[in-house]
């Protein structure tokens, strides 16, 4: 196939892989913005290299025009979760959304490949926009752990050295490390309460200094520039007793206050 003709099959599978970091992305910023824990920590998308594609259908016994049919994931996006319990509400999730529709799902997590590679697919039908037209077109979602994808990401680099044929003595090992896996994901699981309390007062108090420094910044605008020096200088003596009530009650009073400049400024 002639470059531009590459170019060209690739273009609208390189706009949906944009278009779902960004909508995964999202999801996770909805979350954290709510001061929720968010059950996506981190999400990648790749499209597929062309040598890449030309294996899989040497491997595969794909024909040019069944490229697109076939090979599922020129379009690849990866979600990576803290806990595995987060992975089935990623599954939940995706399978709610009305901007794609699952084709189908394979669950490495409960049913292991001999090689000790674990992760959930799903392949998902999505719809683009081109200047061409509508296009509907597959795209595979990797979920899995960062334990899991910290296995998997090695193991795939040792596949490209190897070329599928990694040494026995190798192959033990990668099997023994996947299992060292189940037993860490296992252990971050039991204490996944605790992280996830930790990680959400974090994010709570994250969320509460954003809003208070956005207040003091817009009394700039309306009060008086020494009052709110004088403000800024409480908000520092509150923030260092790091004291989430105290830190609260601060945040409260700033918002009677601005509250009153915006009722005055409107008289
Ligand atoms: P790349 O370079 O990541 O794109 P099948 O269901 O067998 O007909 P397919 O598409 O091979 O066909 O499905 P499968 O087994 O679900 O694999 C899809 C992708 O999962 C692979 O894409 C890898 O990214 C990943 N994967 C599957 N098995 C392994 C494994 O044992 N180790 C690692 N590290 N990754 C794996 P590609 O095209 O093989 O590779």
């Amino acid at each position: 196939m002639e470059i531009q003709l590459w170019r060209e099959l690739l273009d609208p599978y390189q706009l949906a892989v944009d278009e779902l970091v960004v909508k995964f992305n999202h999801v996770i910023t909805e979350h954290r913005s709510r001061g929720l824990y968010s059950p996506i920590e981190s999400v990648e998308g790749r499209l597929k290299s062309i040598v890449s594609i030309l294996d899989k259908m040497k491997r595969k016994n794909v024909s040019m025009n069944d490229i697109e049919k076939k090979i599922e994931d020129i379009a690849g996006l990866r979600i990576n979760c803290q806990f595995v319990e987060d992975i089935d509400r990623v599954v939940k999730l995706i399978k709610q959304r009305t901007d794609m529709k699952v084709k189908c799902e394979k669950d490495y997590i409960r049913h292991m490949k001999a090689s000790g590679y674990r992760s959930y697919h799903m392949i998902i039908e999505y719809k683009v926009n081109t200047v061409k037209g509508e296009k509907t077109l597959s795209a595979e979602i990797q979920i899995r752990t960062m334990a899991m994808n910290f296995w998997a990401t090695i193991e795939h680099s040792l596949q490209y050295k190897y070329k599928e044929n990694i040494p026995d003595y190798i192959q033990k090992k990668l099997i023994d490390a996947s299992q060292a896996i189940v037993e860490i994901d296992k252990a971050m699981s039991d204490v996944r309460d605790e992280i996830m309390d930790a990680q959400n007062s974090h994010q709570k108090k994250e969320n509460l200094v954003k809003d208070i420094l956005n207040n003091i910044q817009n009394l700039y605008r309306v009060a008086n520039k020494r009052e709110v020096t004088k403000i800024q200088d409480e908000f520092y003596k509150v923030y260092v007793m790091d004291d989430m009530m105290q830190l609260q009650h601060f945040a409260s009073q700033l918002d009677i206050i601005s509250e009153g400049y915006r009722a005055q400024s409107l008289t």
